[in-house]
């Protein structure tokens, strides 16, 4: 054995020491861990989600659709899982889901063809966008060590109303303006909104008495943000001169 190589053990991708420190964040906030299927049929990835039949995301170019399978996608998301989750369990629902997800798109520098996301989703008699700005807050200081301040702006996603994209307070220039924040002061980092009642139904919940938040982040963002790594491609190459820095 080569000296350089003695008493090394090897360690955890950094993505997966990533996936474990988000679980562990949630869990002390009262969510659980929940996972189910990458190929999915169209109704979980898309029907059930209140996407329309003929939404552009359903595009070949989008999504890519499985070969000699019927009505069959790599997840484009990980809301599947919620649909399922829901399905068997009744409210209060706290659930975080990590995992693998598709999109057919050429790659380059900030885009992968596969990448890791995590979702969340809340459901009870009382759930509001309050308290998805307390739960998101608490994580993103927890995540990046530091007190941040969150802002809300209007957007759209079909399975979400109202939607939102959520904005924090640059943990690195806090406002004063630097490269990471294009001197903007603000980082976008994910996208949410209160659960469509829609989306309430499909799951099997009663809109009426329940509502809830959802929302949704790219890991890779998040590492790329946390570590100032310039490539996402990086994280997907296995170089140990790369991944031995973690
Ligand atoms: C996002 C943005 C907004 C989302 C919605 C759901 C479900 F299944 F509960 F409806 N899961 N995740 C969601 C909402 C994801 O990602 C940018």
């Amino acid at each position: 054995m080569d000296d350089l190589n003695k008493n090394k053990k090897g360690h955890l991708h950094p993505m997966t020491q990533m996936i474990n420190e988000i679980n562990s964040i949630f869990s002390d906030m009262g969510f659980e861990f929940a996972d189910g299927p990458e190929m999915e049929s169209e109704y979980y990835n898309f029907d059930a989600l209140n996407f329309e039949k003929n939404h552009p995301a359903r595009d070949m170019q989008d999504t890519f659709w499985v070969k000699d399978k019927e009505n069959t996608v790599m997840r484009t998301h990980t809301s599947n899982v919620q649909i399922r989750y829901m399905e068997n369990n009744k409210p209060p629902i706290r659930i975080i889901v990590p995992g693998k997800v598709f999109r057919n798109e050429a790659t380059d520098a900030t885009h992968e063809a596969q990448f890791y996301q995590f979702e969340g989703l809340m459901v009870d008699e009382t759930t509001t966008l309050g308290t998805l700005k307390g739960v998101l807050k608490t994580f993103l200081e927890k995540f990046f060590s530091k007190d941040v301040e969150i802002r809300l702006r209007p957007s759209y996603f079909p399975f979400v109303e109202p939607g939102i994209e959520v904005d924090m307070s640059c943990f690195s220039c806090e406002g004063k303006g630097c490269s990471i924040c294009k001197s903007t002061g603000w980082i976008e980092v994910l996208g949410a909104g209160m659960v469509h009642p829609n989306v309430l139904k499909a799951g099997g919940i009663d809109s009426e008495k329940y509502q809830g938040f959802a929302f949704g982040v790219g890991i890779d963002r998040l590492a790329m943000l946390k570590y100032g790594i310039d490539d996402v491609r990086l994280l997907y190459q296995g170089d140990l001169r790369f991944v031995n820095q973690f």
